[in-house]
């Protein structure tokens, strides 16, 4: 599947070899320009693949620790109903960092390399999921704005230049909606339940807000890669437009829970269409970045645990893989 150019536009306004004088550099700015998709087996910039590979792979592991805030409520969750669907949503970070591996690999690095990377603590992740989740409340916040921030970032990576990853982001977007959706849901019971849970709702509101508009990275100055990642269509906004969009999409959803954003500098700015919003701690993001958050440490724990667990499971496997082999040979001759 990831290595079909299934959405490229039509023959008729593919850029033709012959028509392009300069080298393969300049080809390739070309394809991007007219909004071709780039293909696992395509010449690409060297550049631009390390790019793919450091993004793709960043993000995929952010999916797989992503996990574990919630994961850690799945046997608190407070009835049944809300056990299953957590269970269901978890499930589905775990099969996103899945898709999101196999992208990377179509870019010639192996899934062993990058789980490595993860476990040895030299490959980042996203900065959201080093912080912890107390009550059942943080479980509806979650999603309510970390999932709705990872949409407002991953639906214009739907159009990312590079096919496999803009496919995978397809089907990862529309789960990504019903997660957002069933956080904003706790959140509006919790909204209008009791005292206490509406207090529950709001010190879980006051925890997110900021870390969510981390998420989206450093300010445009400080953003090292936007220019490049941006001039190849790997990204289509950059950082501080991302963050912005979400504020203006945010705010009225907090106001129909009655609840209020933690930034006293917030106001709507009516000649702008927009809202203006306090300063972002850059400091606090960077001591998450450098393994000093409050969850750093017990995150990658968690991870290396579970990955020493899993061992039989991949020696299993790959037996099992051996095993089958000459069978498989046999059948085919
Ligand atoms: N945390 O030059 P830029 C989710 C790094 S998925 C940690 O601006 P870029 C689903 C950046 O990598 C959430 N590191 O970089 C879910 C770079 O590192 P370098 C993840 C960060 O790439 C929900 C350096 O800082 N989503 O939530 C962060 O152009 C609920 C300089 O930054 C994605 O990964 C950060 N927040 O823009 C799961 C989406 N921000 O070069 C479970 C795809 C920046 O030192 C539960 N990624 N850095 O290695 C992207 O769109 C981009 O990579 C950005 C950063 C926008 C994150």
């Amino acid at each position: 599947m990831y290595s079909q150019g299934l959405d490229n536009p039509p023959p008729e306004r593919m850029v033709p070899a012959a028509a392009v004088a300069g080298g393969p550099g300049e080809r390739f700015q070309l394809r991007v320009d007219a909004e071709e998709k780039i293909e696992p087996k395509d010449w690409m910039p060297d550049g631009y693949r390390q790019t793919l590979i450091r993004q793709i792979s960043q993000h995929a592991h952010s999916e797989i620790v992503g996990m574990l805030p919630e994961g850690n409520w799945i046997t608190r969750a407070p009835s049944l109903l809300r056990k299953c669907i957590l269970i269901a949503k978890v499930q589905d970070e775990g099969g996103h960092g899945a898709y999101l591996y196999s992208a990377a690999e179509t870019l010639g690095v192996s899934r062993e390399e990058l789980v490595d990377q993860l476990l040895s603590g030299k490959a980042k992740y996203s900065s959201i999921f080093n912080y912890p989740t107390p009550t059942w409340a943080d479980v509806g916040a979650i999603g309510w704005l970390v999932d709705g921030a990872a949409i407002m970032n991953q639906i214009p990576l739907c159009r990312c230049s590079y096919g496999p990853y803009a496919r995978a982001m397809v089907r990862v977007c529309r789960e990504e909606s019903f997660h957002q959706r069933q956080g904003y849901e706790i959140m509006l019971k919790l909204s209008q339940g009791t005292a206490a849970q509406r207090e529950m709702a709001q010190a879980a509101l006051n925890r997110w807000w900021w870390p969510s508009l981390m998420m989206f990275g450093p300010s445009d100055n400080d953003s090292k890669h936007s220019t490049q990642s941006m001039r190849w269509k790997i990204k289509r906004f950059s950082n501080d437009e991302l963050r912005q969009k979400f504020v203006d999409f945010t705010i009225p959803q907090a106001d129909y829970l009655g609840l209020k954003v933690p930034d006293p500098e917030l106001r709507w700015d009516a000649g702008a269409d927009c809202y203006r919003f306090g300063p972002i701690d850059w400091t606090e993001f960077d001591e998450v970045l450098k393994g000093h958050g409050p969850c750093n440490r017990e995150r990658l724990d968690a991870r290396r645990k579970a990955h020493a667990e899993g061992a039989w499971v991949r020696e299993a496997a790959l037996a099992y893989a051996a095993k089958s082999r000459p069978a498989t040979a046999g059948r085919a001759a």
